[in-house]
């Protein structure tokens, strides 16, 4: 196969395999973060019984609301999930054939007193020590990244210091496994909190060591959270995994592609790529294959 050209910048290839996230700031119109907010806040204050189905608000645990599957609720979310800005990283992450598997929202309010265990995420098969697992893949080749399964984390309000998504850099390439002892509390100076102001973005490779912080602030802290896998073969999310079919109206037909597995290049990612591609080619910062 043909190395396939990624829309990363070389700096950004650097970053990412450096530290196994990046960040990208302001990728949401201020506009369309108001009328995100209205709706989600609609959504968070009207009765349960309410919420548009197949969303769902529940709480997984104590100071976290979640609202799930909130591209079927309104179009804001599906646009937000086609974000030129984001489907670019995250297509030059991976092999230019992302699908969207997973999009919730969070409120989370400040709480003192919680767990802060760092993980990496799957699917809740545990790889024996010693084994990777292909569904949290790192790869690099010929001046190409490839990272199967990414999590995307967009801030909706300020994200200061010492709170929010929290990381330990350079763990997606770790060969040890973490001491039985180690969270982001026994070992601060590892675990790094990003800060973020409303419609900035980070792109994390789910094999790096992650959480987040308890929350500190006296306002809310809100933000969505999109995973991506290669869009080839990885369907990790089984019999209820995207596209939703039986809500498959509430979605446009170009969002159900970039939900589903395919080996097509995405209409996204051709849009992405027509935007994108002669810029960097211009800017000199791509490498030429
Ligand atoms: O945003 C957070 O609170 C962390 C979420 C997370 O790591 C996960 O859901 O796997
Ligand atoms: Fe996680």
């Amino acid at each position: 196969m043909d190395v396939v050209d990624s829309m990363l910048t070389e700096e950004e290839k650097w970053r990412f395999d450096l530290q196994g996230f990046m960040v990208l700031r302001q990728v949401i119109p201020s506009d369309a973060l108001k009328q995100m907010l209205a709706v989600l806040e609609h959504w968070l204050a009207i009765d349960e019984t309410q919420i548009p189905a197949p969303l769902v608000r529940h709480r997984q645990e104590p100071y976290k609301t979640h609202i799930d599957h909130i591209q079927y609720g309104h179009k804001l979310f599906q646009d937000l999930a086609a974000n030129e800005h984001i489907i670019r990283a995250v297509a030059g992450l991976q092999m230019n054939a992302p699908r969207l598997f997973h999009c919730n929202f969070t409120h989370m309010t400040r709480g003192t007193g919680e767990d802060f265990d760092l993980h990496r995420d799957d699917s809740g098969f545990k790889f024996p020590s010693g084994f990777r697992n292909p569904h949290n893949d790192y790869q690099t080749a010929h001046g190409q990244i490839y990272c199967s399964h990414l999590v995307t984390w967009i801030a909706l309000s300020p994200v200061p210091a010492g709170t929010g998504f929290t990381v330990v850099p350079g763990s997606h390439k770790s060969a040890f496994a973490a001491p039985d002892n180690f969270s982001g509390h026994s070992d601060p100076a590892l675990a790094e909190s990003i800060p973020l102001d409303p419609g900035d973005c980070v792109i994390c490779a789910t094999s790096v060591l992650h959480n987040a912080k308890p929350w500190t602030e006296d306002y809310p802290r809100l933000n969505i959270f999109q995973r991506y896998q290669l869009s080839a073969y990885f369907n990790e999310t089984g019999k209820e995994g995207y596209p939703l079919e039986e809500h498959r109206d509430r979605i446009s037909a170009e969002q159900y592609e970039l939900e589903s597995l395919s080996k097509e290049t995405k209409a996204v990612v051709r849009r992405a790529q027509k935007r994108f591609s002669h810029q960097q080619l211009d800017d000199g910062e791509r490498s030429t294959p």
